[in-house]
């Protein structure tokens, strides 16, 4: 049986896709010569490829089962290339898995006629059974739990499917050699060292995917990490959902990172208030210098209603923490959650800059299949897209102006906090001119939209004229001899100057 692998894949994506790697492991530990050996094909495609490209590069390795991997980003191109594959050749069977198409499998399997089977949730095992069950010429997939399946007219969906108790007989991509560490590609290595989530955010579905938290022992982390690491990659990106849930656990992984570490900075997603000295001085040694913060927002109403709880107190000192080491991370609201307003989200902003942040920014809400906060979209007045990413449109709170607004903000942020250019001037302006960070933002944005500036080297000349953006503002607040004070300090900010 020839089986291919495969996902359509971001641009700002990582190089290796570990849930085929996880999935290609998994179904070869399960393979005997003289029974069942499988010859597995991994092939990843990049979002820009035309469908036909990808069908016609799918056909050339002659498969008999295509297994792709769904996600909001790329099940659109997914379904529509599944839908030429069948159309070149009708016996190649169709296998969908991950979080976009769980928990709506029986939906997507009514709908699109060339999809066979939905993989739903944790995928090793199910996976490898589907397969070995398929081998025979009229396969019985009744026993096999976890998926969803198309006999007759009829979608049946098999029970779900308990989760594997010990992800560590999972074999490891980088120990057994399927990623080929030397490719020189490769800069940015993912690696799980748990897997599921102790919290039950509203808006997410990771944490129903994968019930429960389960851990790679530390032996076999440290046996990966000591691999990769000699490879000396730009980055490792841990994909464990909040990486300090475990404090006493992920101070463990940090000092084996560090220990056979060569260079590589860190990525990890975490909650700012579990971080204590000892942790914030581990990250620091470990180069975590890519850490996502979710805090989603600072109204206690919105919180609850996405069953998300923030200790403000814990959080600042775990921000001080950060900032202490200088370490670069981004803390990350949601535009468009329940109770969430525009003026709101700005009070939000402007709690958050007074912490000196290394970043914020605002992600767009995206209603996911399966999350509660879907199916309680109405309750609080959520209109979203039909089709993914499933943005939200509009809510109680906050109208299609406010989220156009948000946009227009998230663009300020970038230009005068991110870019450096305009920050120390911007705490300057708020304290002497007493203006909020959120509102100078917005006298930006009026002043920006006056500027007849276009081209490619756009952003680099609204930097230019920082200059004329103070004058602006000073003016409008009558505050000239503040122009005059703060000039200096802008220049010396500009990048050649
Ligand atoms: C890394 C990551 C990214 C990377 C890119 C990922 C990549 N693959 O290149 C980046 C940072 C770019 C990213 C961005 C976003 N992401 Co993201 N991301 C992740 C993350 C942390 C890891 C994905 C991963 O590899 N996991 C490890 C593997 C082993 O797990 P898995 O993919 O679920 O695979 C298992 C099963 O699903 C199943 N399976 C998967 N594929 C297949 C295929 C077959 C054939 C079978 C049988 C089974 C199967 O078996 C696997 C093993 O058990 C996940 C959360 C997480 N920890 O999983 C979110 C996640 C995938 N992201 C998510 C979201 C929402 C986003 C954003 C929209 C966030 C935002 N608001 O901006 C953006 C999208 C940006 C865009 N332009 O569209 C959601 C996706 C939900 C969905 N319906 O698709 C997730 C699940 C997080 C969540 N909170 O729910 N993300
Ligand atoms: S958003 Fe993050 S912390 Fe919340 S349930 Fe999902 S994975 Fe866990």
């Amino acid at each position: 049986m020839r089986i291919l692998l495969s996902s359509i894949c971001l641009e700002t994506g990582t190089d290796i896709q570990l849930a085929l790697y996880y999935l290609k492991g998994f179904l070869l530990k399960q393979s005997s010569p003289q029974h069942f050996s499988p010859k597995v094909q991994i092939k990843v495609f990049n979002e820009n490829q035309s469908i036909s490209d990808i069908a016609k590069q799918i056909l050339n390795c002659n498969p008999d089962l295509v297994g792709f991997s769904c996600y909001l980003w790329n099940i659109r191109k997914t379904l529509q290339v599944s839908r030429q594959l069948k159309r070149y050749d009708d016996s190649i069977k169709i296998v969908l898995g991950g979080p976009e198409v769980s928990p709506r499998a029986e939906e997507l399997l009514k709908i699109n006629k060339f999809i066979d089977i939905i993989v739903r949730g944790e995928g090793e095992e199910a996976f490898a059974q589907l397969a070995k069950s398929l081998t025979v010429e009229n396969p019985d997939l009744s026993p096999v739990k976890g998926i969803s399946f198309r006999r007759g007219k009829c979608v049946i969906s098999n029970s779900d499917r308990l989760n594997l108790a010990d992800i560590s007989i999972i074999p490891s991509p980088y120990l057994t050699g399927l990623v080929n560490l030397k490719d020189r590609n490769i800069v940015d290595i993912p690696l799980e060292t748990t897997r599921g989530c102790s919290f039950s955010c509203g808006y997410c579905y990771y944490h129903k995917e994968f019930l429960g938290l389960r851990f790679m022992p530390f032996s076999r982390v440290q046996k990966e990490f000591k691999m990769i690491l000699s490879r000396k990659p730009r980055e490792v990106y841990l994909m464990d959902a909040t990486f300090n849930s475990c404090p006493k656990r992920a101070k463990r992984i940090l000092k084996l990172f560090i220990r056979h570490n060569r260079g590589a900075n860190l990525h990890v997603e975490l909650r700012a208030e579990l971080v204590d000295p000892e942790m914030a001085r581990l990250l620091y040694r470990a180069n975590a210098y890519n850490i996502e913060i979710g805090i989603q927002s600072t109204n206690p109403r919105t919180l609850k209603a996405v069953n998300r709880p923030l200790n403000i107190g814990k959080f600042v000192q775990g921000i001080q923490l950060l900032n202490k080491y200088k370490l670069f991370y981004e803390i990350q609201l949601i535009d468009a959650l329940p109770f969430q307003s525009f003026s709101g989200l700005k009070k939000s902003l402007d709690w958050l800059y007074d912490l000196h942040p290394a970043k914020v920014s605002i992600f767009r809400l995206n209603l996911l299949p399966g999350t509660v906060l879907r199916q309680h979209a109405a309750r609080f007045g959520i209109k979203y897209q039909s089709q993914a990413p499933y943005r939200a449109i509009k809510s109680r709170a906050m109208s299609k102006a406010d989220l156009k607004r948000v946009e227009k903000i998230q663009f300020a942020m970038e230009r005068l906090y991110d870019s450096q250019v305009f920050q120390n001037t911007l705490y300057a302006l708020r304290d002497r001119a007493g203006v909020k960070i959120s509102q100078i933002f917005e006298d930006w944005l009026v002043w920006e939209a006056k500027q007849k500036i276009h081209g490619p080297k756009y952003l680099d000349e609204l930097n230019k004229k920082s200059p004329q953006f103070l004058e602006y503002f000073c003016h409008r607040h009558s505050k000239a001899d503040l122009y005059y004070r703060l000039l200096p300090q802008l220049l010396k900010d500009l990048p050649g100057y």
